[in-house]
């Protein structure tokens, strides 16, 4: 059978991959991988027994971008229409913790989707940008606003404004990518993080993750009710106990995810 655009991969127990696998492109986003991306994320959504995700490219690209072939031929009411934001929400909606394993070019629509995951390592030869304006538009997927909420008012102006790009060590710097790796070494990484992250408690993983994304855009007694609150859902969970015993009894907890 011919590999997909977007493969679905399960190495190991508890790990998943979304690898983008449209090589000759770059993994430029068309709207079939767009598409691709929403439903292996809505069927990860179904497995309770994945609790860490990966999503990555190839070598030389995590992604160059929206499709610019193909985008060049949509007006602005196709564009409405493909209703690109409800194939990005299956994605920005899934509850458990995903890495954005990057390496070579993230550009435009593919480092707003590396933006959507909660973590993001790259390798030393990784280029991150958001050149939207050399053609004319503007970030359109989360761009603008996820890279102002995480690098600040300043960087994001000089990313969005320039279209510059900016190497992995540039980007850690600013508090976009958490660990720069050397080449070859970032898919080793990624799975080594995946599988501290599939041992803990997946029900923490997922009030943590849903507090630290929603929690910036309350009020800050909103959001400490709305962590308080989650606090207390965990206080009574099957796995807060377990993880407890196991504590006291110096040994490796076993989650169920209750
Ligand atoms: N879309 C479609 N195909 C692409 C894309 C892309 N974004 N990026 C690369 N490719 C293709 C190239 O066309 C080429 O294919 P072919 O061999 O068939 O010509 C192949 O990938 C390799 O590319 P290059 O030969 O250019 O490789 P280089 O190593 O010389 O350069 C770069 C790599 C720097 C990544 C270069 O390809 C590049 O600049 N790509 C475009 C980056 C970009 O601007 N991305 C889009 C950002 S905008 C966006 O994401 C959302 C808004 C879109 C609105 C569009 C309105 C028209």
């Amino acid at each position: 059978m011919p590999e997909e655009d977007v493969c679905l991969e399960f190495p190991e127990e508890h790990i998943a991959i979304v690898r983008l696998n449209r090589p000759k492109a770059y993994n430029a986003l068309n709207l079939n991988v767009r598409s691709l991306i929403a439903e292996k994320f809505t069927e990860l959504k179904n497995r309770e027994d994945i609790r860490a995700v990966i999503l990555t490219g190839d070598d030389k690209a995590f992604a160059a971008g929206a499709d610019l072939k193909e985008m060049s031929g949509l007006s602005a009411v196709d564009y409405y229409k493909a209703h690109i934001e409800r194939l990005y929400n299956a994605f920005a909606d899934y509850p458990r913790p995903v890495i954005a394993a990057v390496n070579g070019f993230a550009l435009g629509g593919g480092m707003e989707l590396a933006m959507i995951a909660d973590i993001i390592i790259a390798g030393k030869e990784a280029k991150f940008g958001q050149p939207e304006v050399k053609v004319g538009v503007m970030p359109g997927a989360g761009g603008s606003q996820r890279l102002v909420r995480a690098v600040g008012k300043y960087n994001a102006m000089r990313l969005c404004l320039t279209g510059m790009m900016i190497s992995a060590d540039e980007a850690k710097d600013m508090g976009l990518v958490c660990e720069v790796l050397a080449e070859g070494k970032v898919m080793a990484r990624a799975l080594e993080m995946a599988r501290d992250l599939a041992a803990l408690p997946p029900l923490g993983l997922e009030h943590i993750k849903y507090a630290i994304l929603h929690g910036p855009d309350m009020s800050l007694e909103s959001a400490l009710g709305l962590e308080r609150k989650s606090m207390q859902v965990l206080l009574s969970s099957k796995d807060r106990a377990e993880a407890t015993a196991a504590f006291l009894e110096k040994r490796s907890g076993s989650y169920s995810g209750e």
